[in-house]
């Protein structure tokens, strides 16, 4: 049996679900706490970075986190079950060079979108997500406000989601994931003929994007996530994630936060570079900041003058809104 340790909102951990199902392992899910996490804590480890999607695996007492190695060690440790991954060497290679981009590229940056999304429009959505049911109290209106504002303060901090505008986010991921688009034009498969990890793991980093406008209401963007809605139907995944369903319930009432488009199409080439850093590595990027700094202090600035004030409230697009 495996034990998969997650946040259930987390892509990364849901890329780890959808590969035990595929692979028809036999697993079951624990929800971390997320700010103890002292369910993974009591595995050790070296780095003393403890990230979920965690997994251990009692047939072997393997403990790993990181989801792309996560992959590969199924796929070493099972290979008479349904493969994700080529068996020729350079196919494989191939494959794994894919993953490492996109978890350093596109997963980062979906989250940094997703949570300032989040922040944006429905804070309150975070305290439901990060807060133990148990503590029934922090979901009166009042405390559910406040612990809202400091989860965002603190998701802000750790992942400086004050810099998305500065690294020209919005643009970055917009061509980039129109270059993807583009190569599914024409075939149904990223890396080859078959499904394969690469798809799984661009379906699943898609998600969070599926609530912000700017890419959900993109023309050009479409077909992309058409794509990622017909591999979901195929391979029986969830629709929609608790954070999804709030954020639609949300949307009957007010409307959604949208962005300006710009007129220029130059950008920081950010993405470029995480990738470029990440050639020939085995292990993604990731773009965790300690919390507890003295630049906290400068959290509240940020949640209001640097992203709450950019937030666009529009009941219907326009061609310079979106
Ligand atoms: N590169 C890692 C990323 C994992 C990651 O960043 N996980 C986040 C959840 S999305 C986490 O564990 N965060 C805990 C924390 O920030 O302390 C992977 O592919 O698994």
């Amino acid at each position: 049996m495996i034990i998969l340790y997650e946040l259930h909102w987390s892509h990364y951990c849901e890329k780890i679900r959808w590969a035990l199902d595929f692979k028809q392992l036999s697993w079951k899910k624990i929800n971390i706490n997320a700010f103890t996490k002292k369910e993974i804590i009591q595995y050790g480890n070296e780095q003393n970075r403890h990230l979920v999607p965690f997994i251990f695996d009692d047939k072997t007492s393997v403990g790993m986190q990181e989801s792309t190695p996560i992959l590969r060690y199924f796929e070493q440790t099972y290979p008479d079950s349904p493969a994700l991954f080529p068996i020729e060497l350079d196919q494989f290679e191939l494959v794994d060079r894919w993953l490492i981009e996109l978890d350093s590229k596109l997963g980062l940056a979906a989250r940094r979108l997703g949570y300032a999304q989040l922040i944006m429009e429905k804070p309150t959505i975070l305290a439901t997500l990060f807060l133990p049911q148990k503590l029934k109290l922090l979901a009166l209106p009042g405390f559910c406000h406040l612990s809202s504002a400091i989860l965002s303060m603190l998701l802000i901090k750790r992942f400086q989601l004050e810099k998305n505008e500065e690294y020209d986010l919005y643009e970055e991921v917009e061509s980039y994931l129109i270059s993807l688009s583009k190569i599914l034009e024409n075939k149904k498969y990223l890396a080859g003929d078959k499904f394969s990890a690469v798809d799984l793991t661009l379906a699943v980093y898609l998600r969070p994007l599926r609530i912000v406008p700017f890419f959900y209401d993109n023309p050009q963007l479409k077909s992309l996530f058409s794509w990622q809605e017909n591999l979901f139907r195929e391979h029986n995944r969830e629709d929609t994630l608790l954070y999804e369903t709030l954020i639609v319930q949300n949307r009957q009432k007010k409307p959604p936060v949208r962005r300006k488009i710009r007129d220029n199409n130059s950008t920081s080439g950010y993405l470029n570079l995480l990738s470029k850093n990440q050639e020939g590595k085995k292990i993604a990027f990731n773009d965790q900041e300690s919390v507890w700094t003295w630049k906290i202090l400068l959290c509240p600035y940020y949640l209001f003058f640097k992203i709450k004030k950019r937030a666009i409230s529009q009941f219907n697009a326009t061609e310079s809104i979106r």
